[in-house]
């Protein structure tokens, strides 16, 4: 009883986070947003076209005044783990589709792609693959995945903008920074390439975080 009265009081905590609108994502929950995939880790059922080469838009909506947002690509057909995120079936490195950067403001934010770009082996039309981003705002690091199928020349539908909200911070949203895990993700940005250890200290640092909420009570 006590431990879940705990977690009830971290809500007001975890009520910011962000959303993956474009391509739709598999599943939001914000209570479960700092697990693999955003806590839904089973592919879904039908997968939305995206380019296979060529600039592309991913969109998020932000509700924290500024974050790290990274994004990673995986070319299984149901992959399990940050691993299968970072290197392929056959051992070979897949670069991140963005490395970690900056963002001010809330709201929607466009990040342009290139799958082609990355250089990978055997990626064709019709390949499939999972797209995962990475988010960290400073309550510790956010997931959220989406199922692609990779279509040569494909169009992205007009109602897609790629486009940037201006800054609107709000003070309510800096009351949930935490210094811990904000750290965590500054150094994954000057090391991008070393990506899959950074993400798993920064998800100990937020379980660090959870962990010493409950203790308080
Ligand atoms: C996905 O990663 C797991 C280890 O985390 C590995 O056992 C599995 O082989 C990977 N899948 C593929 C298709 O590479
Ligand atoms: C590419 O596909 C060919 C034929 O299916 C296969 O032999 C080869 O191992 C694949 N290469 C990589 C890097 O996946
Ligand atoms: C790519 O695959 C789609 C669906 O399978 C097909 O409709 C389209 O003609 C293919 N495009 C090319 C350039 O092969
Ligand atoms: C674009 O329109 C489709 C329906 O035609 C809708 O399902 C989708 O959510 C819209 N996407 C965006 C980003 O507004
Ligand atoms: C939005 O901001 C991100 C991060 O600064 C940037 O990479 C992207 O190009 C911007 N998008 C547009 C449409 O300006
Ligand atoms: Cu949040």
């Amino acid at each position: 009883m006590k431990p879940f009265l705990a977690l009830a009081a971290l809500v007001p905590l975890a009520a910011a986070h962000f959303t993956l609108d474009y391509p739709a994502t598999r599943g939001f929950d914000e209570d479960l947003e700092p697990q693999f995939c955003g806590g839904f880790p089973d592919v879904s059922s039908t997968r939305q076209p995206f380019p296979l080469s060529g600039s592309a838009p991913i969109l998020i909506d932000s509700h924290h005044p500024s974050a790290q947002v990274g994004i990673l690509i995986s070319l299984d057909s149901n992959p399990t783990s940050f691993d299968n995120f970072t290197t392929t079936s056959t051992g070979d490195a897949i670069p991140m589709l963005l490395p970690f950067g900056q963002i001010t403001g809330t709201g929607e934010f466009c990040f342009n792609v290139d799958v082609g770009s990355l250089g990978l082996s055997n990626v064709t039309n019709g390949t499939v693959a999972t797209i995962q981003v990475e988010f960290n705002g400073g309550d510790g690091l956010l997931l959220q995945c989406t199922d692609i199928v990779l279509v040569s020349d494909y169009i992205v539908p007009s109602n897609v903008t790629c486009a940037n909200a201006t800054a609107t911070a709000s003070a309510s949203d800096s009351a949930s920074s935490s210094a811990t895990a904000t750290g965590s993700m500054g150094s994954a940005t000057s090391t991008p390439a070393s990506g899959a250890n950074k993400v798993g200290a920064a998800v100990g640092a937020v379980l660090a975080v959870v962990g010493a909420g409950v203790l308080m009570l």
